[in-house]
């Protein structure tokens, strides 16, 4: 009988390093993932790009050339894969140092670890973090899930079904929080908040608009990814009252988001899950997104937030309005119950025993 994986070679996203906020929403899953495994005795090893540093995760970083970002990407782009690249890199000393671990969680939305699954000897997982973007990475990504449907995970249901993947009885890992690290406020002040890599996928032009017409000021909080947009989109706005507040380690965008009477969320692409309102919620702050992805799951439409019909600049502009209507504790409440590191951990586990028992049951039948 296959046991659970315990030691556990991690490949971290190649664009860029753990802890400067590129990695995106990998960052957070993988930093929390990491946290809430190895109280519960599995021990994990992290390979990424070099400059990567998050407290407490023993990571091995590797030198090379950055991946381009998948959604900067049209949906025919082919594979690439630059010279001295950090992603064959990090899939080389996997191969190397496969013998030290029981399984390989792979964390790169890209084609080449999912083409080089079969070539390993130990399991490899795919912890998918974005929805469908383009058709060479949608073929291995189905690919994976017909080979070994138990060692593919999403972070929610929506963004399976962008590759067309229903799978009702799929096990789908929405990220969790270690909630302490997180404070409650319940009286906050008048500012709203937007929160993420500022980057056209993520839509902040239409926050503006929808500010320009109701008054509000908003601070924007995250990695400066594309400057040119910013620009563009403040030139565009000049009269809305926006302020950009920088990329803040946790503790510090915790206490200013726990401050804000709401987050806007305003993703033009079909976010594969929205730490950012899960974060918001957690402190208390109510949700007002499109409903589209990720945070149309997360936002319990009317009672910790308001899911808005995708684009629509006047349907922000309502649902700002309603902002004063939810009960700031219900929105705490909510991260509590369904988004805590425990809540995380157990799916974790699950995924990765389900998983190697497929593999068992697999290999008595074929008598192996
Ligand atoms: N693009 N090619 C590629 N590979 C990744 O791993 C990747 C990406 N774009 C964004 C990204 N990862 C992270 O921001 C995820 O958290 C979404």
């Amino acid at each position: 009988m296959a046991k659970t994986p315990r030691k556990l070679l991690v490949l971290s996203t190649p664009v860029g390093p753990l802890g400067t906020g590129l990695g995106g929403g990998v960052e957070l899953t993988l930093f929390n993932m990491a946290e809430v495994l190895e109280e519960r005795g599995y021990s994990l090893s992290v390979l990424a790009p070099e400059g990567s540093a998050l407290p407490r995760l023993e990571i091995q970083t590797v030198p090379g050339t950055l991946q381009d970002t998948a959604q900067s990407q049209g949906r025919q782009t082919p594979i690439t894969l630059p010279a001295n690249s950090v992603l064959g890199a990090m899939c080389e000393i996997a191969r190397q140092r496969q013998s030290q671990f029981d399984a390989i969680i792979n964390f790169a939305y890209d084609w080449l670890p999912f083409y080089l699954t079969p070539f390993f000897e130990i399991p490899v997982f795919h912890f998918v973090s974005m929805g469908s973007l383009t058709d060479a990475m949608d073929e291995v990504v189905v690919n994976a899930v017909k080979a070994t449907p138990e060692r593919v995970t999403f972070y929610t249901r929506t963004q399976a079904q962008t590759f067309g993947l229903n799978r009702p009885d799929g096990l789908y890992i929405p990220s969790g929080l270690d909630l302490s690290l997180y404070d409650f406020c319940a009286t906050p002040g008048s500012e709203l908040a937007w929160v993420g890599r500022i980057a056209p996928e993520k839509g902040l032009e239409d926050a503006l608009a929808a500010i320009s017409q109701t008054g509000d000021s908003m601070t924007v909080w995250g990695v400066m990814q594309c400057p040119e947009y910013w620009q563009e989109i403040c030139q565009r706005y000049p009269q809305a009252k926006v302020t950009y507040g920088g990329f803040l380690p946790t503790e510090a965008l915790q206490r200013a988001l726990g401050q804000c009477r709401g987050l806007i969320m305003t993703s033009k692409w079909v976010e594969a899950f929205g730490n950012v309102a899960i974060e918001a919620l957690a402190c208390g702050v109510p949700v007002v997104a499109y409903r589209r992805g990720g945070p149309a799951e997360i936002v319990r439409h009317g009672k910790t937030g308001w899911l808005v019909e995708p684009d629509s600049v006047p349907g922000l502009v309502a649902a700002i309005a309603k902002l004063p209507e939810f009960n700031r504790c219900d929105c705490r409440h909510q991260a509590e119950v369904e988004f805590s590191l425990a809540a995380m951990g157990d799916r974790l586990e699950q995924w990765l025993a389900t998983a190697n028992l497929a593999t068992a049951n697999l290999a008595t039948a074929k008598g192996e």
